[in-house]
């Protein structure tokens, strides 16, 4: 039987998942992953699929032949920013396991900050012992801006957890117990909102979206006395200097973030040392290499039994 066309991986991620994923994964098509030393010179040109996350410069010099790109991650916009992109159909990354990696996070960052986690880890570490006020979950109402894929099943597990639920995208949504606002309904979504969740890609409209003037539309007054905003979708959504500003002047009580403008978070960043604020690595929600590569796979499949291909991305609305 002749090979299956070959699929280049250019993924800047942890190469021993990579290679373990590999490993079965493909079968009977030629795989080039250009992290290992032997394919350095390798001809890409036969290649017909490119699966990517923030490859090599000469990616697409090299690779003339590809028919289809697949990212790694969720999202695009380290794709669509890469110079020379080919005009191709582009899959994003869309799977259970990145999914309910990313409702964990979420719910645990809200549950964090609705049971005064912060506060407590300080009083331990000073053998304090100091019941704080504790509001239950119903007593919050938690929008999530973004209801896609992840923000969608991040919104039914909060809710599932007792807090009110509202949610906020560019198209309306229908979606059992949980009120929903599509884009030009933003304040009034946000006027209700103690804790704000990001989950929105990073485009031109979403750019710089979580500000100093964004922060003083949300409600105030409610069971944590300020609100709380969490972020997971794209650092550059931020903007640091008004976060930091906006819980120095008590405008917002705290932060969870996961994304940062710059990542790594530079150490001379405020938010490290600022005792309301969490923060963890970019890892909400990681791409874990033999879901991916089954995901695409799959993909590659139907895309070859000339189906159309799933979770396409739209260049129109660059995500
Ligand atoms: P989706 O494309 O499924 O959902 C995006 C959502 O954002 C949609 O509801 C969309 O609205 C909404 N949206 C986009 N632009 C706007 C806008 N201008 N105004 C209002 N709403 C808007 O993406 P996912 O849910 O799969 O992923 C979201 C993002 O999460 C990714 O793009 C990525 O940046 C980030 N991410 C972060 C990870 C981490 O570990 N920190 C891991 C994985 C992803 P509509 O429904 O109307 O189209
Ligand atoms: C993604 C990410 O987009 O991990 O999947 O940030």
């Amino acid at each position: 039987m002749s090979q299956k066309p070959a699929i280049i991986i250019d993924l800047l991620f942890n190469q021993d998942n990579v290679r373990a994923g590999l490993k079965g994964a493909f079968r009977g098509r030629e795989v080039i992953n250009r992290a290992d030393p032997e394919n350095r010179d390798r001809d890409l040109s036969a290649a017909h699929y490119a699966l990517l996350w923030k490859p090599k410069d000469d990616l697409f010099q090299r690779a003339t032949g590809l028919k289809a790109l697949f990212s790694g991650g969720a999202g695009v916009d380290h794709v669509l920013t890469l110079p020379d992109l080919p005009d191709l159909p582009l899959v994003r990354f869309v799977d259970p396991s990145l999914t309910n990696r990313m409702s964990e996070w979420v719910v645990m960052q809200c549950l964090m900050h609705l049971r005064q986690h912060v506060t407590y880890s300080r009083q331990h570490a000073r053998k304090l012992w100091s019941p704080l006020n504790q509001p239950e979950a119903s007593d919050l109402t938690v929008g999530v801006m973004g209801m896609g894929v992840l923000g969608l099943d991040s919104a039914i597990k909060l809710k599932m957890m007792g807090f009110n639920v509202l949610g906020w995208s560019r198209t309306k949504k229908v979606v059992d117990g949980i009120e929903t606002f599509e884009a030009s309904e933003l304040d009034a979504f946000l006027g209700k909102c103690d804790m704000l969740v990001g989950l929105l890609p990073l485009t031109d409209a979403t750019t710089g979206i979580f500000n100093a003037e964004l922060f003083a539309k949300l409600r105030r007054g409610g069971a944590l006395g300020a609100p709380v905003f969490i972020n997971a979708g794209r650092g550059k959504s931020q903007v640091e200097a008004d976060i930091i500003a906006s819980i120095e002047k008590g405008v917002l009580k705290g932060a969870s973030l996961d994304v940062f403008e710059t990542e790594p978070l530079p150490a001379s960043s405020k938010l490290w040392a600022m005792d309301s604020v969490l923060i963890t690595p970019h890892t909400a929600s990681d791409s874990e290499a033999s879901a991916l590569f089954a995901h695409v796979e799959r993909q590659i499949e139907r895309f070859e039994a000339g189906q159309p291909l799933e979770h396409l991305v739209s260049r129109d609305t660059g995500y």
